[in-house]
């Protein structure tokens, strides 16, 4: 089995302090979040960003800073993967400006779903088109972020199309309010479903966090958890950093018998240069 990848999403665009006061807004807090989850072992920070005030924006300067401050303090094979799903309500315009400062990676979001109450995240076939070629043009590696099934399979439909290039990587996200839901069974369909020789990520959602991250151990996915899937420790207790969360996941794969990737690892896994060296683009 490859060493596990641990992807910390430290910040999400939905959760706010009033869920868990550790969760980060400003450029120091994300800064020192994305520090406390590289001490705990996690390869890849997958970035949203805030105004200090906890407002979510794709702001191409609020990447900058924040991705910045986080080379600052973590060094260079550190993987960072800004988002371009941004909060729902985004427009496309507004969602892809991490993009212009050439990051390693970002999140290509393959369908539209509900995202609880009124909120919908919505990803057209057109949509997805476009960020894909946008990413391809920068050379920057897609995570293919899915909520349900079909979603799988608009990924491989656009792949067998050119439009998104091999290998691809997944990020299962199960439990979403409107998405597919965290069973045992749902993981199983999602992994079965995916194209051969592609690599995955398991995010579970909330108290689905824990159980979906020990089912990927075992079955030889990758692991993200973070503030942006669930802010809780253990059942009533909050994490009071992102560093908590990804220790958990640590101590579960060791109990596993499963190694944990170095960012280095996980550059090779992911087939990423392995001189990068912070942001290619001002
Ligand atoms: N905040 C969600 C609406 C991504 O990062 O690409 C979208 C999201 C997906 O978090
Ligand atoms: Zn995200």
């Amino acid at each position: 089995m490859q060493p596990l990848m641990i992807t910390a999403s430290i910040c999400g665009a939905e959760v706010t302090k009033e869920h868990n006061p550790a969760v980060p807004y400003t450029v120091q807090e994300i800064g020192r979040e994305a520090e406390r989850a590289y001490h705990a072992g996690a390869s890849i920070i997958h970035l949203h960003v805030r105004e200090d005030n906890g407002k979510p924006t794709q702001s191409k300067q609020r990447f900058r800073d924040c991705i910045e401050e986080i080379y600052r303090r973590c060094p260079a094979e550190l993987i960072v993967q800004p988002s371009t799903g941004g909060a729902t309500g985004m427009s496309n315009a507004e969602r892809l400006q991490p993009l212009a400062l050439q990051p390693e990676m970002a999140t290509l979001d393959c369908g539209t779903c509900n995202f609880g109450g009124d909120e919908i995240f919505i990803n057209t076939e057109n949509t997805i088109i476009e960020f894909s070629k946008q990413m391809q043009a920068l050379s920057v590696k897609p995570e293919i972020e899915v909520f349900d099934k079909g979603m799988i399979d608009m990924a491989k439909r656009l792949h067998l199309k050119g439009f998104i290039p091999g290998p691809l990587h997944f990020n299962l996200v199960l439990g979403v309010n409107g998405g597919i839901s965290a069973e045992p069974r749902d993981l199983l369909f999602m992994v079965e479903s995916l194209p051969a020789n592609s690599t995955y990520t398991v995010t579970g959602i909330g108290r689905a966090a824990y159980p979906m991250a020990v089912m990927a151990i075992v079955m030889g996915g990758h692991v993200r958890v973070g503030f942006e899937d669930n802010i809780y420790l253990s059942r009533g207790i909050k994490a009071q950093s992102n560093g908590e969360l990804v220790e958990k996941a640590i101590r579960l794969a060791k109990e596993l018998g499963r190694e944990i990737a170095t960012p280095q690892q996980a550059r090779e896994i992911l087939g990423l240069s392995s001189s990068f060296k912070g942001l290619r683009k001002d």
